[in-house]
């Protein structure tokens, strides 16, 4: 999956790929590069990053998911948290709703996630944007994501979401302490996959790259880190990476899987 953000302000690449033009030409690259599905987002999740009216939102997020409608059949996601901009999304061509908050943002979210019948991301945070790094707490990490993720997925069952639409994400860096908490996780991630849902994950240029490798690297310097952290998901069995680096990440597969699998 390709990260493509039409925001100001992403972490990783804020400001890059400004405007339904500047969306587009991304999103042609990433498709190009081999992405099998792309993340459309028009508000960045970062901690202290600026809220985003829903209308402006739409106003990002709708031409660009339109546009690549209009030239691809590559599945697009909206990575939204209001419904309203969900709706929006699947209705100019968006089938996947990735919700960071796992549909818990809004009391409509579930019912509006049953009623488009797109596929659903449910995502694990803890806290909210704004405040999640301040100060996190676990006393087993892997086992609270799971049974979060559990109670979601039950949620969004009982909405109606069906079964097999339902995607599960331990949310690497949101609500979790760089080394502390990402990297027990990711070391139990097979407990993640082992409830029975596809799992996404999303590691790609994150902090805790950046704390093992000195420190000092900023977003764009932590590729390598982020291609052992998309085979490390492989291994554990994710069905899918959400990368910003898609040419380098689609090799590091082919070649993991092409090992995998013993040769062909
Ligand atoms: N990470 C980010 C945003 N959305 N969605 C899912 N399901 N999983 C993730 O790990 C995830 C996500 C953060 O990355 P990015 O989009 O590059 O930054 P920002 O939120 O600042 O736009």
């Amino acid at each position: 999956m390709g990260v493509v953000n039409v925001t100001p302000d992403s972490f990783s690449d804020g400001g890059r790929h400004l405007g339904p033009a500047g969306g587009l030409a991304h999103a042609r690259r990433l498709v190009a590069e081999g992405a099998d599905r792309l993340d459309v987002g028009g508000e960045s999740t970062r901690p202290g990053a600026a809220p985003v009216a829903e209308a402006e939102e739409i106003g990002r997020v709708v031409p660009l998911i339109a546009a690549i409608r209009a030239e691809s059949d590559v599945p697009v996601s909206v990575d939204t948290m209001k419904p309203a901009v969900a709706r929006a999304a699947v209705a100019a061509g968006a089938t996947m709703w990735n919700d960071v908050t796992a549909l818990r943002h809004a009391p409509e979210s579930l019912d509006v996630a049953a009623e488009l019948g797109c596929e659903v991301v449910l995502m694990h945070m803890q806290g909210e944007p704004a405040t999640m790094q301040a100060e996190p707490h676990y006393d087993d990490v892997v086992g609270e994501v799971a049974a979060f993720l559990q109670a979601r997925a039950q949620a969004a069952l009982a909405a109606g979401v069906a079964r097999h639409k339902i995607w599960l994400d331990p949310g690497v860096g949101f609500g979790k302490h760089m080394v502390r908490h990402n990297l027990p996780l990711l070391h139990g991630l097979k407990a993640i996959v082992g409830l029975g849902f596809p799992v996404l994950l999303g590691a790609s240029r994150k902090s805790f790259i950046g704390a093992l490798d000195g420190g000092g690297r900023s977003a764009d310097q932590r590729l390598g880190g982020s291609l052992a952290a998309a085979l490390w998901g492989a291994q554990a069995g994710v069905a899918a990476v959400r990368v910003h680096d898609v040419r380098e990440t689609v090799q590091a597969l082919r070649v993991w899987a092409a090992m995998a699998r013993g040769g062909g």
